[in-house]
């Protein structure tokens, strides 16, 4: 049995914060849909299984329901029914659809009750699909979990597919919580669960697999990394086996240069566009299926005089920073600079203040020659050590003693730390 697996679709959003001038329609929910369907009938798969939250809550009504009925009707014109369920998104409008869309489309758990459906291959059965809906009267909110009302049956010689929309391992949440354990117990080969929009697979060796497909077009950037549908093969007898297929046109990623030692702004520009072209050509060689659209949230790290002007500076030209490898085009969508300055040490112990006496016991560590009062510091700062060493917690961890290089070099950093700290709150001054 072939399953084409997906869930969270929020038919009627569009991938958000995409630059001007792309076409948005092109990144929409439906279109993902729509690929997605084209893809089940290519495959010729023995069903499309939905895990809720198909149709957003706020969905722009003729785009989300024009592109369910079209590609539910082009499913059925190729024989490929399809199993859903419904979630805190689509509790009261999946339900309604479901009644219009006819025969093929199979709306499982009604009500909050658990059902299911016989899936035939070649005229006999193959599959048996179970799944449980969130009620039309739920408002979205369920807080219990569904699992606790999962029918006794006998099972069936065919493996079973169990659908559920809910929050895995959150026992406080008002998502339909559903545990791993009571999952696995349950006489089910594989589970389809949905409310999470980043795939996450989980599998546990004798155990069902627990499968959360993701979006299949990604729609915010928060999540990040490669949306698709999921290829899901069962058999009786037969360890299941998923693999993911990407469909976004869209992928939202977060990007960390380092630009350490960075000198000029040359050097600096140059190592950040290198830092977002690399990605790209790691992104787009990796098997991006129909990705066109890379957006970035990119964040700059390391230490480097240039430190203070890093932001104004960058900020200025990131329009210009637009790489492209092969059909994907990468943007800037955020900058966050997290750079450090390099303090000069010399120069600021100089200084009188706090950072300045920091810069003198530092240089003072490093040339081994400590002055009376950094004598008498590091005295102070072995017995703190000594002290937190003997508290109970650390006593495993009690042996070798603290040789006096180690103590150096935890000095050293710690007082590089708060010159740090110092200096980006007399900046933030
Ligand atoms: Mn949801």
């Amino acid at each position: 049995m072939k399953i084409l697996c997906s869930g969270d679709l929020h038919l009627g959003r569009r991938s958000s914060r995409l630059p001007d001038g792309l076409d948005s329609r092109a990144h929409s929910a439906a279109a993902a849909w729509t690929a997605l369907v084209d893809l089940a009938v290519e495959q010729r798969v023995d069903l499309v299984a939905l895990s809720g939250d198909v149709v957003d809550k706020d969905a722009a009504y003729f785009e989300a329901f024009g592109a369910l009925e079209r590609g539910v009707a082009k499913l059925k014109a190729a024989g490929i029914p399809i199993a859903a369920v419904a979630g805190n998104h689509d509790f009261a409008v999946l339900p309604k659809l479901a009644s219009s869309l006819g025969g093929g489309f199979n709306l499982l758990g009604r009500d909050g009750k658990w059902s299911g459906v016989p899936i035939t291959r070649d005229g006999k059965p193959a599959l048996y699909v179970v799944g449980w809906s969130f009620p039309e009267t739920s408002g979205g909110y369920v807080a219990e979990s569904p699992v606790r009302s999962f029918p006794s049956f006998r099972a069936p010689e065919v493996p079973v597919l169990g659908m559920l929309h809910g929050d895995l391992d959150q026992p406080a949440s008002r998502y339909a919580p559903v545990g791993a354990g009571e999952l696995r117990a349950a006489p089910v080969s594989f589970w389809l669960l949905g409310h999470l929009h980043g795939p996450k697979l989980h599998e546990h060796p004798g155990a069902a697999t627990l499968l959360y497909p993701g979006s299949p077009q990604a729609l915010d950037p928060g999540e990040t990394g490669a949306h698709g549908a999921w290829m899901l093969e069962l058999a009786p007898g037969r360890t299941p086996s998923v693999q993911h297929l990407p469909l976004s046109t869209v992928r939202y990623d977060a990007v960390e240069v380092d630009v350490t030692g960075a000198a000029h702004f040359d050097e600096m520009e140059r190592r950040v566009a290198e830092g977002v072209r690399a990605h790209v050509q790691r992104v787009a060689e990796g098997g991006c299926g129909p990705l066109r659209h890379l957006s970035c949230r990119l964040r700059v790290t390391g230490r480097t005089p240039l430190h203070r002007q890093i932001d104004a500076r960058l900020r200025d030209r990131l329009h210009e920073l637009a790489p492209e490898h092969g059909t994907v085009a990468a943007r800037v969508e955020k900058l966050e600079v997290a750079t450090r300055p390099t303090a000069d040490l010399a120069e600021l112990s100089r200084g009188n203040d706090a950072p300045g006496i920091l810069a003198g016991f530092v240089l003072a560590l490093d040339a081994r020659a400590l002055t009376e009062g950094h004598e008498r510091l590091m005295g102070d700062l072995t017995a703190r050590a000594m002290e937190v060493r003997r508290a109970r917690p650390y006593q495993p961890l009690a042996d070798p003693p603290l040789a006096p290089e180690h103590l150096r070099e935890l000095a050293r950093g710690q007082a590089l730390l708060l010159i740090d700290e110092l200096l980006a709150q007399k900046e933030a001054a």
